[in-house]
């Protein structure tokens, strides 16, 4: 299989601007090709993520991938996708939200044979006369109205300044096919309008100009809802926004009608590996053999194999209730979730822990429960109401893991008396 169809076997392509001719063109050997991303957050989300594992694929197949990061875009905005307005960012909130990605790109595509450029570069050198009479003059405004971006936006209304968009998206593809030889925009579906555009620019200003954009699709899950939620909210390519073990349990809990079609989109698992997968799916899906492959792979990729066998280690041990054998690090990811008190480093006796922690109502009602075996402190059943619980003795002295029931944790926070 080349790239391309290896893209449509794993439905990676929405729309092509000319795919006889990509076709001709990658036959003939690599090539230079580019996605960009505007910095209007400070990290992507697993939504995002698509173009740029298209991209890496490409990288995998030889090609050299350019990723744009867009300090003069966003500071404008792209009203493509979008149904109202956007607020402006300060210059500031972009530099740093750029910073933010740059480091996010070099993690994934690693620093060989990849390159990063910002177009603040160029766009910020334009002058505005210099734009209406070198670029302005190649766009009618009654081709930009009929844009999905544009015209979708009719009703609500459209500043001039998103409106004028897609005419700065288009000088960055020409910017890079004159400066660096690129010779394909990939993109969201979303992106359609912007890459056309530019190649039709490109075309304007070189008639015989091999160049070419290429769509993928968006990701739709089998039960309707948004791909990419989690019951927290987006799910974060940012560590410190969703932890590896979230991430990991997103990918875990994927639906049987879903998971294959992510084994193609979001692993560099060989068509063999995922066919074998996909019949597991079909003999036995209570296994969810091809989730949890999926969801190695795919935290492999964003966050290292470390923090992946970490986040695995964490959902056995929950699975199981041996909480014990947890570094505190892994504490802290597996009970971000639940509820927790901050209690001193005291040693407390049983009773009193719970009813000061507010886990218990009363003193009674706690006693009760520690009698009938529903009180668990660090893994470890409490029968006893005299025991005394001493924080230091677990996970570095920083948490104490307390569990009623079944499954109601909470996470019980040391305080650092040496920080007071
Ligand atoms: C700017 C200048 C260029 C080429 C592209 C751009 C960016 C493009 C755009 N892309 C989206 C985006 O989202 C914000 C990410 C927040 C961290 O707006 N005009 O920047 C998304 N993109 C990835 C996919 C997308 C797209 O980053 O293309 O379709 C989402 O899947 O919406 O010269």
């Amino acid at each position: 299989m080349d790239i391309l169809e290896e893209l449509e076997w794993r439905g990676a392509i929405n729309q092509q601007t000319d795919a006889e001719g990509l076709k001709a063109l990658l036959e003939k050997g690599p090539i230079s090709l580019y996605c960009g991303t505007d910095p209007t957050g400070d990290s992507l989300h697993v939504g995002h993520l698509i173009p740029f594992i298209v991209l890496k694929r490409f990288q995998l197949a030889g090609h050299h991938p350019y990723i744009l990061i867009g300090g003069g875009t966003g500071a404008i905005g792209d009203p493509s996708g979008r149904s109202t307005e956007r607020v402006l960012q300060t210059r500031e909130q972009v530099r740093k939200n750029e910073a933010a990605l740059t480091e996010q790109m070099i993690h994934l595509f690693g620093t060989e044979d990849f390159h990063i450029v910002d177009n603040y570069d160029w766009l910020n050198k334009l002058s505005l006369l210099d734009f209406l009479r070198n670029y302005g003059k190649d766009f009618s405004v009654n081709s930009m109205l009929s844009k999905e971006a544009v015209s979708s936006r009719m009703a609500n209304g459209i500043s001039f300044t998103e409106f004028s968009y897609q005419i700065l998206q288009s000088i960055d593809f020409l910017h890079l096919y004159e400066n660096n030889n690129v010779q394909l925009q990939i993109g969201g579906a979303d992106q359609w309008g912007n890459l056309t555009d530019g190649v039709d620019l490109i075309h304007r200003k070189h008639n015989t100009a091999n160049v070419y954009g290429l769509t993928i699709p968006l990701m739709l899950k089998a039960d309707g809802t948004k791909f990419g939620k989690s019951a927290g909210g987006a799910v974060w390519l940012d560590p410190k926004k969703t932890s590896p073990y979230e991430f990991y349990q997103f990918w875990i809990n994927q639906d049987d009608r879903d998971v294959v079609k992510y084994l193609k989109y979001f692993t560099f698992l060989s068509k063999e590996e995922i066919e074998e997968l996909e019949a597991k799916v079909q003999e036995h899906p209570e296994e969810r053999e091809a989730q949890r492959r999926l969801a190695q792979e795919v935290t492999t990729f964003v966050h290292g194999e470390k923090a992946m066998l970490e986040a695995e280690k964490i959902s056995q041990v929950l699975f199981n209730g041996c909480i014990s054998n947890l570094t505190a690090d892994e504490v802290e990811q597996a009970f971000e979730k639940v509820p927790s008190v901050t209690i001193t480093s005291d040693s407390a006796n049983i009773v009193d822990l719970l009813v000061t922690s507010g886990i218990e109502s009363s003193k009674r009602q706690a006693r009760e429960d520690i009698i009938h075996g529903a009180i668990t402190i660090n893994g470890e059943k409490i029968t006893n109401i005299t025991s005394m619980i001493d924080p230091h003795t677990s996970f570095d002295g920083r948490f104490v893991v307390i569990r009623r029931g079944k499954k109601k944790y909470t996470l019980a926070h040391v305080l650092d008396e040496t920080q007071e």
